[in-house]
């Protein structure tokens, strides 16, 4: 190829880079949200052991797992048997996700097939060129407090998880209660829009090259990295930039402290009287409040029309996990980055 000659390569049909994969029931109804806030760009797929919610689901890339052993109806729990499951389609999941380069895996703990599935395929995953990203949801307090079987499923998961270390992207249900007057799907639907926050970002950085973007390696680098981590999501009035970083930890979905050693990726979306100045002091309250991080990555989407707000998504890295561990019975992992 003529590397001198733009029409050789500028035409090259870009293979989809990103994918978001639904395991078990909690996992597929947050790609199902995802989808409905809109995802171009993004390659959706599910993978369950019930058949009946993964025929509801409206996207082509599905995935029956254990057939033979669960006949389509869940697995109730069971996590080993889904392991087991897995084994006879490994090839065939590992074929439909390998082609992606970053590929969050979403799933739910304290059930059977997403407890199951996140640990797997992460592992699977980082064999080859894809990276995964993680993403655990925590189950409400109640959930663990009144049945002992699921406080030990979530135990077990969230250690085997931590252990992996790595990137692993926690937001806790429990967060949500700040929305006890949403009806139950609306409160989750709050945390599906911040995760969806995260990919739309990630995706804008590297597909819409803009002043200041990202590329792809750079991303992928970044998030191999990184280790426990949990999203930011903030939104402010242009003239109050001082607030976006305070307002986005404030409500963030997960209990944390910063470790020592933190990596950040912020993405910062404004209008166009977002100016010089203005991006310059939300980075530098940025890197004092994620506690001076080893990295900070930005990429910034810049609207040719004035905005009253400024936004901010961002995945803060090398964190301590607060409130849930003490329900486990479970002591706090000290912050992780990359094994
Ligand atoms: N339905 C649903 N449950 C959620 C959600 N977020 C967290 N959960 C909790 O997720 C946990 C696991 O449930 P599921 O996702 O249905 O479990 P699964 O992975 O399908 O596993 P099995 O059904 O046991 O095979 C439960 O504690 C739910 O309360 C969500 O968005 N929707
Ligand atoms: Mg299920």
């Amino acid at each position: 190829m003529p590397a001198s000659d733009p029409t050789a390569w500028a035409s090259f049909e870009r293979p989809t880079s990103f994918a978001v994969v639904g395991l078990g029931g909690a996992g597929s109804e947050a790609v199902r949200d995802l989808l409905g806030l809109g995802i171009p760009a993004v390659r959706p797929l599910a993978i369950n052991t019930d058949a009946a919610h993964l025929d509801r689901m409206p996207i082509d890339r599905r995935i029956l797992i254990g057939h033979h052993r669960f006949r389509g109806r869940g697995s109730g729990g069971d996590r080993d048997g889904v392991l087991s499951a897995i084994e006879e389609e490994r090839d065939e999941v590992l074929r439909q996700l390998r082609p992606f380069e970053v590929v969050f895996l979403l799933g739910a703990l304290g059930g059977g097939t997403g407890s199951a599935l996140l640990p797997y395929l992460v592992r699977e995953l980082r064999e080859t060129d894809a990276i995964p990203v993680p993403v655990a949801f925590l189950p409400f307090h109640v959930e663990v407090r009144t049945n002992s079987s699921r406080r030990d499923s979530v135990r077990a998961t969230l250690r085997e998880l931590e252990e992996m270390g790595g990137l692993l992207l926690l937001l806790a249900n429990e967060k949500l209660r700040r929305f006890d007057g949403l009806p139950i799907h609306r409160a989750l639907g709050v945390r599906n829009a911040f995760l969806h926050g995260l990919v739309a970002s990630l995706v804008d950085m590297v597909e819409n090259p803009s002043q200041l973007n990202v590329d792809l390696a750079t991303i992928k680098r970044h998030l191999a990295g990184s280790g426990t981590s949990t999203l930011l999501c903030g939104e402010v009035h242009v003239s109050e930039p001082e607030r976006l970083l305070p307002q986005a930890i404030r409500d963030s979905l997960l209990d944390f402290e910063l470790g020592r050693r933190t990596r950040a990726l912020i993405h910062i979306e404004g209008g166009s009287n977002l100016t010089l100045g203005v991006f310059d002091q939300l980075l530098q309250t940025a890197h004092a409040q994620l506690g001076e991080p080893d990295e900070l990555l930005f990429g910034t989407r810049v609207r040719p029309e004035p905005r009253e707000v400024i936004r901010l998504t961002g995945l803060v890295s090398g964190i301590t996990v607060g409130s849930i561990h003490g329900l486990l019975g479970s002591g706090p992992s000290p912050p992780a980055l990359a094994p």
